[in-house]
């Protein structure tokens, strides 16, 4: 009697351990995700990831709990997608901007085709996604995507015409370099976390990215001239391991897709309001001085610009991407949702 009691206990303990051991379950305690940004934490790509851990969280009910990891601490900005298809975190947020070639069709948003703000540039990003489905997320579940706003010169002198720009060290990355390459500057690439120690130590003048950098990195203490060209955004995507993604239950996996356009326009409203306050906060606080070029200049330097578009659709096209129906997908989404 003893030896069976003895037996039914083991077998009850084992039983409890199993259930526990399974994904999802009622009794396995709440699920944990680890979530990496190569950023510091105070920055746009951090902001939208603490909304999305606190939405999922208060959606589930607290049945998922996710840790994130900002400022690189995890993965960095160039290893952010191997490290999640390898697992080393289950989340991550990477700017695909970073490897032009590796994500050819979404950065195909930043080529320049008048994307105005971040929301119109977020929710068209997520369209081209969605419809094309590419290869190069194949490995990850997608969560969702967004863009910046439209980029600008931020620098230590004034630029005020093309001569001025001409062979000025400005940093940039993916498709935004050659844009300054084509208006006559010296585009050094890096990621953007390296950015303040190149400012400091004069390697680059200024910097080409959208305006919220101002405040978030203090740049306006160090660039005190910003020359609008309100010139292409840069694209960003969060994405997840994916077999933890198909570990997930079903109901889970559904909070988190109704919430990849939410996010993604959340992001955009978020980061077009941070810009704003990023410049009054910059012109009132650092003095920071705006310039606007004149419209005979602006025409000059949209010239310039022309060839890019035609010469990305040439190049896509020859290595089998639909770069011409990208194009035209991207300006239809465009005057979508810009109400047109
Ligand atoms: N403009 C891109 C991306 C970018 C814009 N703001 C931030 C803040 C933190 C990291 C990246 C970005 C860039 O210049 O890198």
């Amino acid at each position: 009697m003893k030896k069976i009691t003895v037996m039914l206990a083991a077998m009850f303990v084992a039983v409890v351990v199993m259930v526990g051991m399974v994904p999802g379950t009622a009794s396995a305690g709440p699920i944990k995700l680890t979530y990496a940004n190569f950023p510091p934490a105070p920055t746009f790509p951090c902001v939208q990831m603490e909304r999305w851990k606190k939405e999922v969280e208060k959606r589930t009910n607290g049945k998922v709990l996710v840790q994130t990891f900002p400022g690189g601490t995890l993965l960095g900005a160039k290893n952010m997608m191997d490290g999640i298809v390898a697992g080393q975190a289950d989340i991550g947020c990477l700017c695909m901007a970073y490897q032009p070639g590796r994500f050819m069709i979404t950065n195909a948003t930043s080529l320049p085709l008048g994307i105005p703000n971040s929301l119109v540039g977020s929710l068209v990003l997520w369209d081209i996604y969605k419809k094309y489905q590419p290869k190069a997320f194949s490995k990850v579940k997608v969560l969702t995507m967004f863009t910046t706003a439209p980029s600008n010169i931020m620098s230590k002198i004034p630029i005020r015409t093309l001569e001025d720009i001409k062979g000025v060290n400005l940093r940039a990355s993916g498709g935004a370099a050659q844009i300054l390459k084509a208006w006559g500057a010296n585009p050094v690439g890096m990621p953007m976390p390296s950015t303040p120690e190149a400012l400091e130590k004069g390697v680059v003048k200024g910097l080409f990215s959208s305006l919220e950098v101002m405040k978030d990195f203090k740049f306006a203490e160090l660039c005190k001239y910003v020359t609008m060209t309100d010139a292409v955004v840069y694209p960003f995507a969060v994405v997840m391991n994916l077999s933890r993604w198909n570990s997930l239950p079903r109901d889970v996996q559904q909070i988190f897709d109704e919430l990849g356009t939410q996010q993604a326009a959340w992001t955009g409203v978020y980061m077009d309001n941070h810009v704003r306050k990023s410049m009054s906060w910059s012109k009132r606080k650092q003095g920071v001085k705006v310039i606007r070029l004149s419209k005979a200049e602006k025409a000059r330097w949209n010239k310039l610009l022309e060839p890019i578009v035609n010469n990305w659709i040439a190049s896509a096209e020859s290595k089998g991407v639909p770069g011409k129906a990208l194009v035209r997908d991207i300006k239809a989404f465009m005057r979508m949702y810009e109400g047109k």
